[in-house]
Protein backbone atom coordinates (compact mmCIF):
# COMPACT_ATOMS: atom_id res chain seq x y z
CA UNK A 1 0.00 0.00 0.00
CA UNK A 2 1.83 3.42 -1.40
CA UNK A 3 2.01 5.91 1.54
CA UNK A 4 1.52 3.68 4.40
CA UNK A 5 4.34 3.52 6.97
CA UNK A 6 5.27 0.32 8.48
CA UNK A 7 4.53 0.94 12.69
CA UNK A 8 7.92 -0.57 13.54
CA UNK A 9 10.24 2.01 12.23
CA UNK A 10 8.08 4.53 13.40
CA UNK A 11 7.97 3.41 17.68
CA UNK A 12 10.12 4.97 20.24
CA UNK A 13 10.93 2.65 23.14
CA UNK A 14 8.80 4.56 24.96
CA UNK A 15 5.50 4.22 22.83
CA UNK A 16 6.58 -0.01 23.01
CA UNK A 17 6.83 0.00 26.68
CA UNK A 18 3.26 2.12 26.98
CA UNK A 19 1.56 -1.38 24.76
CA UNK A 20 2.99 -3.20 28.03
CA UNK A 21 6.23 -3.41 29.69
CA UNK A 22 8.01 -6.54 29.44
CA UNK A 23 6.25 -7.51 26.58
CA UNK A 24 7.02 -8.69 23.20
CA UNK A 25 4.92 -6.05 21.12
CA UNK A 26 4.12 -5.92 17.84
CA UNK A 27 6.16 -8.89 16.65
CA UNK A 28 9.76 -6.65 17.69
CA UNK A 29 10.60 -9.78 19.87
CA UNK A 30 14.23 -8.48 19.38
CA UNK A 31 13.44 -4.78 19.81
CA UNK A 32 12.73 -5.25 23.96
CA UNK A 33 13.09 -7.65 26.34
CA UNK A 34 10.46 -10.04 26.68
CA UNK A 35 10.80 -12.84 29.37
CA UNK A 36 8.67 -15.28 27.82
CA UNK A 37 9.22 -15.23 24.22
CA UNK A 38 6.09 -17.90 23.88
CA UNK A 39 3.87 -15.25 25.26
CA UNK A 40 4.47 -12.29 22.78
CA UNK A 41 1.74 -9.70 22.87
CA UNK A 42 0.02 -10.42 18.82
CA UNK A 43 0.89 -6.84 16.97
CA UNK A 44 -1.11 -5.39 13.95
CA UNK A 45 1.88 -6.29 11.87
CA UNK A 46 2.03 -9.88 12.95
CA UNK A 47 1.49 -13.44 10.97
CA UNK A 48 -1.44 -13.72 13.09
CA UNK A 49 -3.14 -10.49 11.68
CA UNK A 50 -2.55 -11.57 8.00
CA UNK A 51 -3.71 -15.07 8.57
CA UNK A 52 -6.93 -13.17 10.08
CA UNK A 53 -7.12 -10.98 6.90
CA UNK A 54 -6.56 -14.16 4.17
CA UNK A 55 -9.48 -15.71 5.95
CA UNK A 56 -11.91 -12.82 5.73
CA UNK A 57 -11.24 -12.72 2.56
CA UNK A 58 -11.50 -16.34 1.63
CA UNK A 59 -15.07 -16.36 3.57
CA UNK A 60 -15.90 -12.91 1.23
CA UNK A 61 -14.91 -14.73 -2.36
CA UNK A 62 -17.03 -12.16 -4.16
CA UNK A 63 -16.45 -8.84 -2.51
CA UNK A 64 -16.60 -6.32 -4.27
CA UNK A 65 -13.88 -3.48 -4.52
CA UNK A 66 -14.99 0.21 -3.18
CA UNK A 67 -12.58 2.98 -3.10
CA UNK A 68 -12.93 5.81 -1.07
CA UNK A 69 -11.10 9.11 -1.24
CA UNK A 70 -11.09 10.86 2.22
CA UNK A 71 -8.96 13.95 3.51
CA UNK A 72 -9.08 16.01 6.93
CA UNK A 73 -8.25 19.31 6.66
CA UNK A 74 -8.73 22.65 8.78
CA UNK A 75 -12.08 24.32 7.55
CA UNK A 76 -14.17 27.19 8.18
CA UNK A 77 -17.76 26.17 9.19
CA UNK A 78 -20.92 28.70 9.81
CA UNK A 79 -22.83 26.99 12.38
CA UNK A 80 -26.07 29.63 13.00
CA UNK A 81 -24.61 32.65 11.90
CA UNK A 82 -20.99 31.87 14.01
CA UNK A 83 -17.64 31.42 11.89
CA UNK A 84 -15.90 28.33 13.82
CA UNK A 85 -12.66 26.99 12.61
CA UNK A 86 -12.72 23.13 12.18
CA UNK A 87 -11.18 19.81 11.32
CA UNK A 88 -13.52 18.35 8.76
CA UNK A 89 -13.17 15.37 6.80
CA UNK A 90 -13.77 16.31 2.77
CA UNK A 91 -14.94 19.78 4.30
CA UNK A 92 -17.91 18.32 5.15
CA UNK A 93 -19.81 18.22 8.66
CA UNK A 94 -20.44 15.41 9.75
CA UNK A 95 -17.77 13.74 6.72
CA UNK A 96 -19.10 11.77 3.97
CA UNK A 97 -21.49 8.93 4.79
CA UNK A 98 -19.66 5.92 3.74
CA UNK A 99 -21.36 3.01 2.21
CA UNK A 100 -20.41 -0.84 1.69
CA UNK A 101 -21.84 -3.77 1.35
CA UNK A 102 -21.17 -6.73 4.01
CA UNK A 103 -17.66 -8.48 2.45
CA UNK A 104 -17.19 -5.42 0.00
CA UNK A 105 -13.04 -4.71 0.11
CA UNK A 106 -13.26 -1.44 1.24
CA UNK A 107 -10.28 0.60 0.20
CA UNK A 108 -10.25 4.30 1.80
CA UNK A 109 -6.95 6.54 0.68
CA UNK A 110 -6.95 8.83 3.50
CA UNK A 111 -4.96 12.40 3.16
CA UNK A 112 -3.87 14.25 6.05
CA UNK A 113 -3.92 17.93 5.90
CA UNK A 114 -4.38 18.78 9.40
CA UNK A 115 -1.75 20.34 11.22
CA UNK A 116 -1.33 17.48 13.11
CA UNK A 117 -0.37 13.40 13.19
CA UNK A 118 -3.72 11.71 13.11
CA UNK A 119 -5.34 8.48 12.85
CA UNK A 120 -9.08 6.80 11.34
CA UNK A 121 -10.83 4.61 13.16
CA UNK A 122 -14.00 2.64 11.81
CA UNK A 123 -15.99 2.44 14.84
CA UNK A 124 -17.96 -0.91 15.32
CA UNK A 125 -16.43 -3.38 12.62
CA UNK A 126 -14.77 -6.54 13.61
CA UNK A 127 -11.91 -5.51 10.89
CA UNK A 128 -7.96 -6.55 10.78
CA UNK A 129 -6.09 -5.14 13.41
CA UNK A 130 -3.68 -3.69 11.43
CA UNK A 131 -6.74 -0.96 10.06
CA UNK A 132 -8.01 -0.18 12.84
CA UNK A 133 -6.36 3.20 13.50
CA UNK A 134 -5.25 3.69 16.80
CA UNK A 135 -2.07 5.49 17.46
CA UNK A 136 0.78 4.17 18.46
CA UNK A 137 -1.30 0.47 18.97
CA UNK A 138 -2.19 -0.12 15.52
CA UNK A 139 -0.17 2.23 13.29
CA UNK A 140 2.13 4.84 13.95
CA UNK A 141 0.03 8.37 14.05
CA UNK A 142 -0.55 9.77 10.18
CA UNK A 143 2.03 12.72 10.33
CA UNK A 144 0.62 15.82 9.11
CA UNK A 145 0.90 15.89 5.18
CA UNK A 146 1.06 12.50 4.65
CA UNK A 147 -1.54 9.78 3.56
CA UNK A 148 -2.26 6.07 4.31
CA UNK A 149 -4.56 3.83 2.94
CA UNK A 150 -6.86 1.88 4.96
CA UNK A 151 -7.90 -1.77 3.49
CA UNK A 152 -10.63 -4.04 5.18
CA UNK A 153 -13.57 -5.95 4.65
CA UNK A 154 -16.45 -5.33 6.58
CA UNK A 155 -18.07 -8.48 8.19
CA UNK A 156 -21.24 -7.19 9.83
CA UNK A 157 -24.56 -5.35 8.46
CA UNK A 158 -25.49 -2.35 10.12
CA UNK A 159 -24.86 1.28 11.11
CA UNK A 160 -21.38 2.51 11.71
CA UNK A 161 -19.37 5.34 12.06
CA UNK A 162 -15.52 6.74 11.55
CA UNK A 163 -13.37 8.75 13.65
CA UNK A 164 -10.32 10.10 14.33
CA UNK A 165 -8.35 8.95 17.02
CA UNK A 166 -5.87 11.21 17.35
CA UNK A 167 -6.11 13.16 20.43
CA UNK A 168 -9.28 15.55 21.05
CA UNK A 169 -9.15 15.57 17.49
CA UNK A 170 -12.90 14.31 17.21
CA UNK A 171 -14.75 17.33 18.13
CA UNK A 172 -13.19 19.57 15.91
CA UNK A 173 -15.62 17.31 13.52
CA UNK A 174 -13.78 14.91 12.58
CA UNK A 175 -16.60 11.86 12.17
CA UNK A 176 -19.15 10.48 9.94
CA UNK A 177 -21.45 7.34 9.59
CA UNK A 178 -20.33 4.29 7.84
CA UNK A 179 -23.50 1.91 6.84
CA UNK A 180 -22.41 -1.49 5.72
CA UNK A 181 -25.77 -2.93 3.81
CA UNK A 182 -27.01 -6.74 3.65
CA UNK A 183 -27.35 -7.99 0.82
CA UNK A 184 -29.66 -10.54 2.05
CA UNK A 185 -31.88 -8.56 3.62
CA UNK A 186 -35.36 -7.95 2.38
CA UNK A 187 -35.60 -3.67 2.76
CA UNK A 188 -38.03 -3.66 5.86
CA UNK A 189 -38.05 0.28 5.35
CA UNK A 190 -38.93 2.55 1.81
CA UNK A 191 -36.14 5.83 3.33
CA UNK A 192 -33.63 6.40 5.01
CA UNK A 193 -32.69 9.12 7.71
CA UNK A 194 -29.42 8.69 8.88
CA UNK A 195 -28.79 11.24 12.02
CA UNK A 196 -25.52 12.24 13.48
CA UNK A 197 -25.31 13.49 16.51
CA UNK A 198 -22.94 16.02 18.49
CA UNK A 199 -21.89 18.49 21.15
CA UNK A 200 -20.59 21.91 19.60
CA UNK A 201 -17.76 24.14 20.47
CA UNK A 202 -17.99 27.52 19.08
CA UNK A 203 -15.35 30.10 21.29
CA UNK A 204 -12.91 26.89 22.69
CA UNK A 205 -10.76 23.98 21.04
CA UNK A 206 -11.66 20.48 22.74
CA UNK A 207 -7.95 21.18 24.03
CA UNK A 208 -8.61 24.48 25.57
CA UNK A 209 -11.63 22.36 27.53
CA UNK A 210 -9.55 20.00 28.77
CA UNK A 211 -6.64 22.24 30.06
CA UNK A 212 -9.48 24.40 32.11
CA UNK A 213 -10.46 20.97 33.51
CA UNK A 214 -7.34 19.79 34.35
CA UNK A 215 -6.38 23.37 36.08
CA UNK A 216 -9.80 22.99 37.89
CA UNK A 217 -11.88 25.12 35.72
CA UNK A 218 -15.82 25.96 35.40
CA UNK A 219 -16.18 23.01 33.38
CA UNK A 220 -15.25 20.39 35.97
CA UNK A 221 -18.02 21.44 38.17
CA UNK A 222 -21.38 19.95 36.71
CA UNK A 223 -23.39 21.92 39.21
CA UNK A 224 -26.89 20.56 40.05
CA UNK A 225 -28.18 21.22 36.63
CA UNK A 226 -25.65 19.24 34.61
CA UNK A 227 -27.41 15.72 36.11
CA UNK A 228 -29.67 13.22 35.06
CA UNK A 229 -31.50 10.28 36.40
CA UNK A 230 -31.32 8.26 34.19
CA UNK A 231 -27.39 8.64 34.23
CA UNK A 232 -27.40 8.11 37.35
CA UNK A 233 -25.52 11.23 38.50
CA UNK A 234 -23.55 13.73 37.23
CA UNK A 235 -24.35 14.15 33.22
CA UNK A 236 -21.27 15.39 31.56
CA UNK A 237 -18.08 17.56 32.11
CA UNK A 238 -18.92 20.38 29.43
CA UNK A 239 -21.58 22.90 28.88
CA UNK A 240 -21.65 23.26 24.90
CA UNK A 241 -23.37 26.35 23.14
CA UNK A 242 -24.98 24.37 20.79
CA UNK A 243 -26.10 20.65 19.97
CA UNK A 244 -25.90 19.84 16.22
CA UNK A 245 -27.65 17.24 13.83
CA UNK A 246 -25.79 16.28 10.64
CA UNK A 247 -23.82 19.47 11.66
CA UNK A 248 -26.53 21.60 12.24
CA UNK A 249 -28.23 23.44 14.95
CA UNK A 250 -31.55 24.13 16.11
CA UNK A 251 -31.91 27.53 14.18
CA UNK A 252 -30.88 26.23 10.96
CA UNK A 253 -32.30 22.91 11.26
CA UNK A 254 -31.10 19.26 8.95
CA UNK A 255 -34.76 18.77 7.26
CA UNK A 256 -35.58 14.91 6.38
CA UNK A 257 -38.19 14.36 3.64
CA UNK A 258 -40.54 11.44 2.89
CA UNK A 259 -44.17 11.01 1.89
CA UNK A 260 -46.85 9.69 4.54
CA UNK A 261 -46.83 6.41 5.33
CA UNK A 262 -43.65 5.41 4.62
CA UNK A 263 -41.62 3.56 6.77
CA UNK A 264 -38.46 5.19 7.93
CA UNK A 265 -35.30 3.92 9.12
CA UNK A 266 -33.79 6.20 11.36
CA UNK A 267 -30.26 5.52 12.01
CA UNK A 268 -29.11 7.42 15.43
CA UNK A 269 -25.32 7.66 15.69
CA UNK A 270 -24.21 9.74 18.91
CA UNK A 271 -20.63 10.89 17.55
CA UNK A 272 -20.77 13.50 20.95
CA UNK A 273 -17.62 14.23 22.79
CA UNK A 274 -19.48 14.32 26.41
CA UNK A 275 -23.13 14.17 25.45
CA UNK A 276 -25.70 11.63 25.64
CA UNK A 277 -28.85 12.01 23.86
CA UNK A 278 -32.32 11.75 24.41
CA UNK A 279 -33.90 11.53 20.94
CA UNK A 280 -38.01 11.45 20.42
CA UNK A 281 -39.69 11.77 17.13
CA UNK A 282 -42.48 14.17 17.51
CA UNK A 283 -45.94 12.49 16.70
CA UNK A 284 -44.52 9.02 16.38
CA UNK A 285 -43.70 6.05 18.31
CA UNK A 286 -40.21 4.43 17.27
CA UNK A 287 -39.58 0.32 17.22
CA UNK A 288 -36.03 -0.16 17.77
CA UNK A 289 -34.57 -3.19 15.79
CA UNK A 290 -30.54 -2.84 15.88
CA UNK A 291 -28.07 -1.56 18.40
CA UNK A 292 -24.42 -0.95 17.50
CA UNK A 293 -25.40 -2.82 13.95
CA UNK A 294 -26.71 -5.54 16.02
CA UNK A 295 -30.37 -6.93 15.28
CA UNK A 296 -32.57 -6.76 18.44
CA UNK A 297 -36.31 -8.03 18.84
CA UNK A 298 -37.99 -5.21 18.03
CA UNK A 299 -39.44 -3.26 20.86
CA UNK A 300 -41.71 -0.19 20.47
CA UNK A 301 -40.74 2.47 22.65
CA UNK A 302 -41.29 6.83 22.70
CA UNK A 303 -37.57 7.91 23.22
CA UNK A 304 -34.20 6.47 23.50
CA UNK A 305 -31.18 7.47 25.42
CA UNK A 306 -28.22 7.19 23.13
CA UNK A 307 -24.42 7.26 25.02
CA UNK A 308 -21.09 8.41 22.89
CA UNK A 309 -20.03 5.90 20.58
CA UNK A 310 -23.56 4.25 20.14
CA UNK A 311 -25.57 3.72 17.58
CA UNK A 312 -29.42 2.58 17.49
CA UNK A 313 -31.69 2.24 14.65
CA UNK A 314 -35.47 2.59 14.60
CA UNK A 315 -38.11 2.21 11.96
CA UNK A 316 -41.08 4.53 12.68
CA UNK A 317 -44.17 4.38 10.02
CA UNK A 318 -44.71 8.44 9.20
CA UNK A 319 -48.02 10.33 9.61
CA UNK A 320 -48.92 13.25 7.63
CA UNK A 321 -47.22 16.75 8.32
CA UNK A 322 -43.69 18.19 9.54
CA UNK A 323 -42.59 16.75 13.28
CA UNK A 324 -39.72 17.57 15.03
CA UNK A 325 -36.38 15.22 15.95
CA UNK A 326 -35.53 16.29 19.12
CA UNK A 327 -32.17 15.37 20.44
CA UNK A 328 -32.31 16.56 24.33
CA UNK A 329 -28.67 16.44 25.31
CA UNK A 330 -29.45 14.85 28.77
CA UNK A 331 -29.19 16.76 32.18
CA UNK A 332 -27.67 20.06 30.06
CA UNK A 333 -30.70 21.87 30.16
CA UNK A 334 -31.01 22.19 25.80
CA UNK A 335 -31.30 19.79 22.72
CA UNK A 336 -30.30 19.49 19.06
CA UNK A 337 -33.09 19.71 16.77
CA UNK A 338 -33.99 18.82 13.13
CA UNK A 339 -37.22 18.67 10.96
CA UNK A 340 -38.95 15.53 9.32
CA UNK A 341 -41.33 16.73 6.73
CA UNK A 342 -44.01 14.41 5.23
CA UNK A 343 -46.57 17.16 4.32
CA UNK A 344 -47.25 20.76 4.36
CA UNK A 345 -47.28 23.06 7.12
CA UNK A 346 -45.03 25.50 9.53
CA UNK A 347 -41.92 23.93 10.78
CA UNK A 348 -42.48 23.16 14.87
CA UNK A 349 -40.88 25.49 16.91
CA UNK A 350 -37.18 24.42 17.90
CA UNK A 351 -37.82 24.94 21.24
CA UNK A 352 -40.85 22.10 21.25
CA UNK A 353 -40.64 18.93 24.22
CA UNK A 354 -42.28 16.64 22.69
CA UNK A 355 -44.74 14.45 24.75
CA UNK A 356 -42.61 11.25 23.83
CA UNK A 357 -40.24 12.71 26.25
CA UNK A 358 -42.26 12.49 29.37
CA UNK A 359 -41.62 8.69 29.76
CA UNK A 360 -38.34 6.99 30.72
CA UNK A 361 -36.01 6.42 27.62
CA UNK A 362 -35.35 2.76 26.28
CA UNK A 363 -31.86 1.41 27.57
CA UNK A 364 -29.94 -1.02 27.04
CA UNK A 365 -31.92 -3.39 29.99
CA UNK A 366 -35.30 -2.91 27.38
CA UNK A 367 -32.98 -4.92 24.52
CA UNK A 368 -32.96 -8.60 23.95
CA UNK A 369 -30.36 -10.07 20.86
CA UNK A 370 -32.56 -11.70 18.24
CA UNK A 371 -31.58 -15.28 18.55
CA UNK A 372 -29.62 -15.02 15.05
CA UNK A 373 -27.28 -12.65 16.65
CA UNK A 374 -27.03 -14.05 20.28
CA UNK A 375 -23.61 -16.08 21.59
CA UNK A 376 -24.02 -19.43 21.99
CA UNK A 377 -24.47 -19.84 26.02
CA UNK A 378 -21.00 -21.21 27.53
CA UNK A 379 -19.17 -20.11 30.66
CA UNK A 380 -16.12 -17.96 30.24
CA UNK A 381 -13.05 -19.35 30.66
CA UNK A 382 -11.24 -16.04 31.30
CA UNK A 383 -13.05 -13.53 33.65
CA UNK A 384 -10.84 -10.00 33.74
CA UNK A 385 -12.10 -7.18 35.15
CA UNK A 386 -11.47 -2.93 34.57
CA UNK A 387 -12.55 -1.05 37.49
CA UNK A 388 -13.50 2.15 35.94
CA UNK A 389 -11.84 5.39 38.48
CA UNK A 390 -11.32 8.84 38.48
CA UNK A 391 -9.66 11.55 40.63
CA UNK A 392 -11.26 14.72 39.82
CA UNK A 393 -8.73 17.36 41.76
CA UNK A 394 -6.19 16.27 39.16
CA UNK A 395 -8.86 15.15 36.38
CA UNK A 396 -7.26 11.96 35.68
CA UNK A 397 -9.89 9.05 34.56
CA UNK A 398 -8.21 5.55 35.24
CA UNK A 399 -8.84 1.87 34.55
CA UNK A 400 -7.73 -0.10 37.08
CA UNK A 401 -6.12 2.51 38.66
CA UNK A 402 -3.68 3.53 35.74
CA UNK A 403 -3.92 6.21 33.57
CA UNK A 404 -3.42 5.19 29.84
CA UNK A 405 -1.26 4.98 28.31
CA UNK A 406 -0.01 4.17 31.63
CA UNK A 407 -1.77 0.16 31.72
CA UNK A 408 -1.49 -3.21 32.34
CA UNK A 409 -2.75 -4.67 29.08
CA UNK A 410 -6.05 -7.69 29.55
CA UNK A 411 -4.09 -10.60 28.37
CA UNK A 412 -6.12 -13.36 26.42
CA UNK A 413 -6.05 -15.81 23.48
CA UNK A 414 -7.39 -16.69 20.75
CA UNK A 415 -10.65 -18.55 20.95
CA UNK A 416 -11.71 -17.96 24.42
CA UNK A 417 -14.81 -16.99 25.70
CA UNK A 418 -14.07 -13.84 27.84
CA UNK A 419 -15.75 -11.83 30.55
CA UNK A 420 -14.56 -8.36 30.73
CA UNK A 421 -16.42 -6.53 33.60
CA UNK A 422 -16.51 -2.66 33.80
CA UNK A 423 -17.28 -1.74 37.75
CA UNK A 424 -17.83 1.59 37.71
CA UNK A 425 -16.41 3.22 41.08
CA UNK A 426 -17.19 6.87 40.12
CA UNK A 427 -19.76 9.58 39.90
CA UNK A 428 -19.82 9.97 36.50
CA UNK A 429 -21.61 7.39 33.63
CA UNK A 430 -18.89 6.10 31.63
CA UNK A 431 -20.22 4.75 27.46
CA UNK A 432 -17.22 2.03 27.29
CA UNK A 433 -16.16 0.72 23.99
CA UNK A 434 -14.30 -2.01 22.32
CA UNK A 435 -12.52 -2.44 19.42
CA UNK A 436 -12.42 -4.95 16.82
CA UNK A 437 -15.22 -7.28 18.50
CA UNK A 438 -19.34 -6.80 18.91
CA UNK A 439 -19.57 -8.57 22.48
CA UNK A 440 -22.75 -9.71 24.30
CA UNK A 441 -23.91 -7.77 27.17
CA UNK A 442 -23.51 -10.77 29.61
CA UNK A 443 -27.13 -12.25 30.94
CA UNK A 444 -27.59 -15.86 32.18
CA UNK A 445 -30.41 -16.80 29.45
CA UNK A 446 -27.69 -15.27 26.73
CA UNK A 447 -30.68 -12.47 25.32
CA UNK A 448 -28.08 -9.78 25.95
CA UNK A 449 -28.30 -7.34 23.20
CA UNK A 450 -24.58 -7.17 21.32
CA UNK A 451 -23.04 -4.29 21.17
CA UNK A 452 -19.53 -2.28 20.66
CA UNK A 453 -20.38 0.57 23.24
CA UNK A 454 -22.35 0.22 26.41
CA UNK A 455 -23.29 2.50 29.22
CA UNK A 456 -21.81 2.33 32.80
CA UNK A 457 -23.69 4.21 35.49
CA UNK A 458 -22.21 5.62 38.44
CA UNK A 459 -21.76 2.28 40.97
CA UNK A 460 -22.85 0.01 38.55
CA UNK A 461 -20.95 -3.00 36.98
CA UNK A 462 -21.50 -4.37 33.47
CA UNK A 463 -20.02 -8.00 32.14
CA UNK A 464 -19.78 -8.36 28.60
CA UNK A 465 -18.99 -11.58 26.88
CA UNK A 466 -16.48 -11.64 24.32
CA UNK A 467 -15.46 -14.42 21.53
CA UNK A 468 -11.89 -13.97 20.81
CA UNK A 469 -11.91 -14.42 17.26
CA UNK A 470 -9.73 -11.24 15.60
CA UNK A 471 -6.03 -11.21 16.99
CA UNK A 472 -3.97 -8.23 17.83
CA UNK A 473 -4.21 -5.50 19.99
CA UNK A 474 -7.73 -3.47 20.59
CA UNK A 475 -7.89 -0.60 22.80
CA UNK A 476 -10.91 -0.34 25.13
CA UNK A 477 -11.82 2.86 26.53
CA UNK A 478 -14.18 5.18 27.28
CA UNK A 479 -16.28 7.18 24.52
CA UNK A 480 -16.34 10.11 26.57
CA UNK A 481 -13.30 11.76 24.53
CA UNK A 482 -11.87 14.00 27.38
CA UNK A 483 -12.30 11.10 29.58
CA UNK A 484 -9.83 9.21 27.33
CA UNK A 485 -7.44 12.00 26.94
CA UNK A 486 -7.68 11.70 30.42
CA UNK A 487 -6.41 7.87 30.39
CA UNK A 488 -9.65 6.21 30.79
CA UNK A 489 -8.08 2.90 28.43
CA UNK A 490 -6.44 -0.33 28.44
CA UNK A 491 -5.26 -2.87 25.80
CA UNK A 492 -7.20 -6.23 25.63
CA UNK A 493 -4.28 -8.04 24.38
CA UNK A 494 -4.06 -11.11 22.26
CA UNK A 495 -1.19 -13.29 23.33
CA UNK A 496 0.23 -15.79 21.46
CU1 LIG B 1 -15.95 8.17 30.87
Amino acid sequence: MPGNRPLDVQLSRRQMLQLGTGMAVLGLAGACSSPDATEGAIGPDSPQVRAYAEAEARRFPGGTPVAYALTAAQTDVDIAGTRTAAWLYNTQLPGPILRATVGDRVQVRFRNQLPDPTTVHWHGLAIRNDMDGVPDVTQAPIPAGDEFVYDFIPPDPGTYWYHTHGDLQRGRGLYGALIVDDPRAAAAYDTEFVVALSDWLTDRTPTQVFDQLRGGGMASMPGPDMTSAALGGDAGDVRYPVYLVNGRPPADPAVFTARPGQRARIRLINAGDDTAFRVALGGHRLTVTDTDGFPVEPVDTDSVLIGMGERYDAVVTLQDGVFPLVAVAEGKGAQGFAVVRTGGGAAPDLAVTPGELTAPPLTVADLRATDAARLPVVDPSVTLEASLGGDMKRYTWTVNGQAYPDHAPLAVHSDQRVRLVYTNTTTMWHPMHLHGHTFAVARSDGSGPRKDTVIVLPGQTVAVDIDTTNPGQWITHCHNDYHLAAGMATIFSYLS
